[in-house]
């Protein structure tokens, strides 16, 4: 049995994410972490929400609440929404959790002792009214290259020249509006990647294997221009992890915070201690997981992610984890998505543009949504969500191939032989073909799932499911019922066994519709097939089973409209 730990990128706190964020890490982690369990393997499959830095304060501020209750309130939200979706966490936990507290004061402590950081000292502008400094790019003001009035103090949107703050025309606070603004001088912690950089590059260059996707981004970092550069850890806010070197106050560097950036990572080691203290397990319970002194080198362990977070998990992560000179886990395998963008334009959080976890589920079981997502998951280059091709892929994969054929078998038996696995009648050359499709289909599915090609598994797991129908479509029980009965019985017996198939083979991708195959042919046994034809006669004659309700219906013409009208204009 292998040991596989999965993380999924942890999402940002500020507002319920859209499919787009969905599809990019949670949703094919969940994949994964599915399939690998249903194989036998022991998986430990951890998320959390993404809770410091600018966005999550501004965020409370606008909901009018303290950032600690926001943060609280929308872990809630997530977390409903995830178990809505079926997302099949060990543990979701918080980065504001103690645990991340702890662990990120510790490898800071350890990365100053090995002297990997250094003190510089910074002018920065601060707000008198908001009574904090401001990162550049909440000071907005007048472009000196092409006068847009609404430049930030990064970049200017319109003419897209980088800017500095102190080249704004009249700047002001994008927080409050105030211009009553001064630079002042303020300290921080720099990480000093640069120290690393060969440690790093050969790293890199052991994962020969990696999408190229995942290694060109960091390599373009690690070469690029001036190499690799030295990176600010601490942040002159409110809210966020003290700075401190493990349990010591860190002289200069009261009132300061780490970096969002610096603790979001170390929150996938932390939220293994947060899983153990809600499970009553031990410190070596987790630390089995991550410390390769502890028991960890023999786990794999793989990351999914967006590809905009990919420099973070290829380059500053792991330098703070090789920094820290502790044997903590490092990466094996990192899966980055491109972007999925919504009917002709982008997925917007600010813009409310596109489909968000919430909605989707009030329209449809999160099934439906799984099943489009992850078969049209945005691997080898962007892809687009539009409501046509949706309503086609639920209607034709979903409701005409899966649903259709377990409705058909299942009715027929009722109405010809009962409600139980008919006897009498041998498997002939037809059923011998059909195993020997579903034989090569079946280790292909494997092969891609390990791979976690998403998209060919899915394509997969979709021929799978018309090898049934085409067998059903000619050897036609309803036809031989007529002069040969007992092959009829044959026929449906190999049919009832093809719906527990199904429904072990597809629950990474359809886990609802999934249990509730199981449960009409009354069944617990989701063991995996390694051989086919034994798993076709897991369910043996006599053996009973239900009509399960109509496992997929089909989206109208009407609905699409509506649907399509209700998200044109963004989220209200
Ligand atoms: N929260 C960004 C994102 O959700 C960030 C990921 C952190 S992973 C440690 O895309
Ligand atoms: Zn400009």
């Amino acid at each position: 049995m292998a040991r596989i730990l999965i993380t999924s990128a942890i999402p940002y706190i500020n507002g319920i994410k859209h499919l787009g964020n969905l599809v990019g890490s949670q949703l094919p982690a969940d994949l994964y972490a599915r399939y690998q369990r249903g194989r036998g393997n022991e998986v430990m499959f951890l998320c959390a929400t993404d809770e410091h830095g600018t966005p999550a304060e501004l965020a409370a501020a606008k909901a009018g609440k303290p950032v600690a209750e926001y943060c609280a309130e929308m872990w809630e939200v997530q977390n409903r929404l995830g178990q809505g979706f079926g997302l099949s966490f060990d543990h979701f936990g918080r980065s504001s959790s103690k645990q991340n507290h702890r662990l990120t004061q510790h490898f800071a402590g350890k990365l100053a002792e090995a002297g990997l950081i250094r003190e510089v000292s910074e002018k920065q502008v601060f707000s008198n009214a908001d009574k904090r400094f401001l990162p550049d790019r909440y000071i907005e003001g007048t472009c000196p290259n092409c006068g847009y009035d609404r430049a930030r103090g990064d970049q200017c949107e319109n003419c897209t020249k980088q800017l500095d703050p102190t080249d704004l025309i009249e700047p002001r606070s994008a927080i409050s509006g105030s211009t009553d603004l001064e630079v002042r001088e303020t300290k921080h912690l720099y990480l000093c990647q640069s120290q690393l950089k060969d440690r790093l590059d050969a790293w890199i260059d052991s994962k020969s294997d990696w999408p190229l996707l995942t290694t060109s981004i960091a390599k373009k970092w690690l070469h690029d221009g001036d190499g690799l550069q030295d990176r600010g850890i601490t942040r002159d806010l409110d809210w966020g992890i003290p700075v401190k070197k493990g349990d010591e106050d860190w002289p200069g560097m009261e009132g300061k915070v780490f970096y969002v950036w610096f603790d979001a990572p170390i929150e996938y080691i932390a939220c293994a201690g947060e899983w153990a203290e809600a499970n009553g397990k031990t410190e070596a319970d987790w630390q089995r997981w991550w410390r390769t002194d502890k028991g960890a080198d023999d786990v794999r362990y793989v990351q999914f992610m967006g590809k905009d977070n990919v420099p973070f998990h290829t380059l500053s992560f792991p330098a703070t984890i090789l920094g820290s000179g502790e044997p903590w886990k490092l990466v094996d395998h990192l899966k980055s998505f491109n972007y999925l963008n919504y009917d002709g334009g982008q997925f917007s959080t600010s813009q409310g543009r596109g489909v968000f976890m919430d909605q989707a589920l009030e329209i449809l079981p999160a099934d439906y949504w799984r099943w489009w997502l992850l078969s049209h998951a945005p691997e080898s280059s962007d892809s687009e969500f539009t409501w046509e091709n949706f309503q086609s892929s639920v209607n034709k994969d979903l409701a005409d191939v899966l649903g259709n054929f377990v409705s058909r078998i299942t009715k027929f038996c009722r109405s010809k032989f009962g409600e139980a696995v008919p006897e009498g009648g041998e498997f002939g050359p037809q059923e011998q073909a059909l195993i020997e499709e579903l034989t090569t289909r079946v280790r292909a599915y494997e092969r891609h799932m390990e791979a976690m090609d998403v998209r060919k598994s899915a394509q997969e797991l979709r021929a799978i499911w018309v090898a049934g129908n085409e067998y059903l479509q000619s050897a036609a029980p309803w036809a031989t019922f007529k002069t040969d009965p007992d092959r009829a019985a044959a026929q449906v017996r190999l049919g009832l066994n093809l719906i527990r198939l199904y429904a072990v083979l597809s629950a990474p991708f359809i886990p609802f519709a999934s249990a509730r195959m199981l449960e009409a042919m009354r069944t617990e046994d989701a063991s995996w097939p390694d051989d086919v034809a034994t798993a076709l006669q897991a369910l043996p004659p006599g053996h009973t089973f239900t009509v399960p309700d109509v496992l997929f219906a089909k989206i109208t013409d009407e609905e699409r409209e509506s649907w399509q009208a209700r998200f044109a204009g963004g989220r209200s």
